[in-house]
C-alpha cells in the first residue's frame, strides 16, 4: 500500500481523527483534549452521558457527535462514520492514555508499512484491576493463536485506515468491537502489529473492567466472538442493530 504522505514530509494537518467514546467522563474529556498533538483532530462521542461531557468538548472546540444507544462499539462506529481523515485513531476519553504517544501508533499506518497498529499497554501500578488483566492476557494468547500475530494486549488505542475500517463492516456494537476488529482484519489478511504505550489509572469511574456488570459483559461480548462459529454469525448485511450496552 502506498504512503499517505511522500517520504521525507510530515503528515498534513489534518491526517489523522481521533475518535473518544465517552460515557460521563467530564472528569477527564478537559486533561486528554488538551494534550491532543497537532494534526490529530479529536472527535468526542457523547453516548449519553448525563453529566457535562458534551459542553466542555464542544467549549473546547472538539467536534462532538453524539450516539444515543450505549455501548463501546456503538461510540466507535458514531466516530467512525464520522471521521474525514484517511487515518483513524481510537482511545479511551478517561485519561489513561497519553494522546501525545498517538503518533506511536498513527505512524506507521501514514507511512504505509501497517495496516492496524494497537497500542500495548505498559500499565503503571493500579492502572489495571487484576482480573482485567489476566483476562486480557487469555485474549491476547487466543489472538496470537489465531492471528500468528505476535500481539500482547487487546489495546484500545490503536489506528488503521479510515476507509479500510469501514470496509470491515464490524457487527459489535458492545464491549466485543476493539476483538472483532482485529479478528476481521486479520481475515481480511491486514498488517496488524503493536508498539508499547503508557496506561495510566484512569480519572473517573470505570464503565467496563471496574465493574461487575461492565466485567461480566466484555467476557459475554468477546467469548461470543471466540466462539467456533463466529464467523457465520458475521455473514449478512451489517444493519447496526447489535444490541447496546
Ligand atoms: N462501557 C462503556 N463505555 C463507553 C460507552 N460509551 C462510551 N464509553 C467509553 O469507552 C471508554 C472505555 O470505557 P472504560 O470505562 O474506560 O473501560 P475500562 O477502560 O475497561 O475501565 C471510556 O472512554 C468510556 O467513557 C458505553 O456505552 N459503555
Ligand atoms: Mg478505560
Amino acid at each position: 500500500m502506498s504512503p499517505l504522505t511522500p517520504a521525507g514530509t510530515s503528515p498534513t494537518p489534518t491526517a489523522v481523527d481521533v475518535v473518544l467514546p465517552c460515557l460521563d467522563e467530564v472528569e477527564a474529556i478537559a486533561t486528554v483534549l488538551s494534550a491532543m498533538p497537532s494534526g490529530y483532530r479529536p472527535i468526542v462521542v457523547d453516548n449519553g452521558s448525563t453529566d457535562a461531557t458534551a459542553l466542555v468538548a464542544a467549549e473546547m472546540g472538539a467536534e462532538v457527535v453524539r450516539e444515543p444507544k450505549r455501548g463501546f462499539g456503538a461510540a466507535c462506529w458514531a466516530g467512525l462514520g464520522a471521521a474525514t481523515a484517511p487515518v483513524v485513531c481510537f482511545m479511551d476519553a478517561d485519561a489513561s492514555f497519553d494522546p501525545r504517544q498517538l503518533p506511536r501508533v498513527a505512524d506507521p499506518v501514514i507511512a504505509g508499512s501497517a495496516d492496524l497498529v494497537l497500542g500495548a499497554r505498559s500499565a503503571d501500578r493500579g492502572a489495571w484491576p487484576a482480573h482485567a488483566r489476566l483476562a486480557n492476557r487469555f485474549i491476547a494468547a487466543e489472538l496470537r493463536r489465531r492471528t500468528g500475530v505476535e500481539l500482547s494486549d487487546l489495546g484500545p488505542m490503536r489506528a488503521a485506515r479510515t476507509d479500510q475500517l469501514r470496509a470491515l463492516g464490524l457487527r459489535d456494537r458492545r464491549s466485543g468491537w476493539p476483538l472483532e476488529m482485529v479478528l476481521a482484519a486479520s481475515r481480511a489478511g491486514w498488517r496488524i502489529t503493536e508498539v508499547v504505550v503508557d496506561y495510566r489509572p484512569r480519572v473517573g469511574t470505570s464503565k467496563v473492567t471496574g465493574t461487575i456488570r461492565g466485567t461480566v459483559g466484555a467476557i459475554g461480548d468477546m467469548g461470543r466472538l471466540l466462539m467456533p462459529d463466529q464467523p457465520a454469525a458475521h455473514r449478512g448485511p451489517a444493519d447496526g442493530s447489535s444490541p447496546s450496552e
